[in-house]
């Protein structure tokens, strides 16, 4: 007998992103603190992150959510957020997608429920009527106009922030902003990293393009993520970073709203409030909506050559 191994999961979509929960067949991490936990998981089981996400039982844009028992005793879940070519460090559209996946399994009720992540706890609230509100980890401005020498381009400025993951939100809206570009959308906001990551911030590995809104918000992004897929939602960690950011220009006000479409144009509502003001550091909260797509068992067959999906460097 081959030997089978089953993975249980439960896919969902917030604003277009998709998320794949995994329920059950994931590898035992052991105990610790989920930072600790998601280095052994990047050291010993990253072809379990290839296999879930990777083609060709996903792709570059799905973003996988290992459920794991939480650190921190005031938690209920815990959840490592990976993609296709590693960890996250938070996830906003994944959280959104989390909560309406656990919901549709009868795990969670409408309220409030802590979720330890390896950046710190988080809050979803789901509400009566299928929304979550996730309050995100602190978020902050680690550097403001930034101007980086991007080749074929010339001089791009923008602002490193933290947002659960790290951002660099480029401030002067020179690109398009609609799905017909996402090409060049995609190939020189991947320059920008580049030029970002070589000139000082190579933590950096988001990257934020902003322009008018197309749908009566207040502005339109497009999400380039670390694996060269880009967000088709508007980004949770992302839309932290922005408030941040405006936090910090006093551009938007304590609990005022701020509703950030991404590249389909579906939206984000975003608030903070000052958890440091000295410090620039805010306490985002990010409302969006999911919708679960499928309920399936993966398997991973023995005699499978690419059982651990398809991993750059794989192909013979
Ligand atoms: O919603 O935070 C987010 C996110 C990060 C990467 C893809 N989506």
């Amino acid at each position: 007998m081959q030997h089978l191994q089953r993975i249980q999961v439960v896919d969902s979509h917030t604003g277009g992103e998709p998320t794949r929960v995994v329920l059950s067949g994931g590898p035992d991490l052991g105990a610790g603190p989920l930072s600790e936990r998601v280095q052994r998981w990047v050291a010993q089981f990253d072809r379990f992150r290839s296999a879930v996400v990777n083609e060709p039982r996903g792709s570059d844009v799905l973003v996988g959510a290992l459920l794991v028992p939480p650190h921190d005793p005031g938690c209920d879940f815990g959840v490592i957020f990976f993609n296709n070519v590693g960890p996250l460090g938070m996830c906003g559209h994944g959280t959104i997608g989390l909560m309406v996946t656990l919901a549709h399994l009868g795990r969670v009720k409408p309220g409030t429920h802590r979720i330890d992540t390896p950046v710190g706890p988080v809050s979803a609230t789901l509400h009566p009527d299928g929304r979550v509100s996730v309050a995100n980890v602190a978020s902050y401005r680690h550097r403001a106009s930034v101007t980086v020498d991007v080749p074929g381009i010339g001089g791009v400025t923008g602002d490193v922030a933290w947002g659960g993951n790290w951002f660099f939100l480029v401030r002067t809206p020179v690109w398009e902003l609609s799905i017909q570009a996402v090409e060049t959308l995609t190939d020189v906001s991947w320059r920008i990293r580049q030029a970002v990551n070589a000139q000082g911030f190579p933590e950096v590995d988001h990257v934020e393009l902003f322009g008018p809104p197309g749908c009566g918000g207040h502005s339109r992004n497009f999400v380039l993520c670390p694996g060269k897929a880009y967000d088709r939602s508007p980004c949770g960690t992302g839309t932290s970073a922005k408030l941040a950011c405006l936090a910090a220009d006093g551009k938007l006000a304590e609990g005022e709203i701020w509703v950030q479409e991404g590249i389909l144009g579906s939206a984000f509502e975003g608030e903070y409030r000052w958890e440091d003001r000295a410090r620039g550091r805010v306490l985002p909260v990010v409302t969006g909506t999911a919708h679960v797509t499928a309920e399936a068992t993966l398997l991973l067959k023995e005699e499978d050559p690419f059982q651990w999906g398809i991993r750059p460097g794989d192909a013979r």
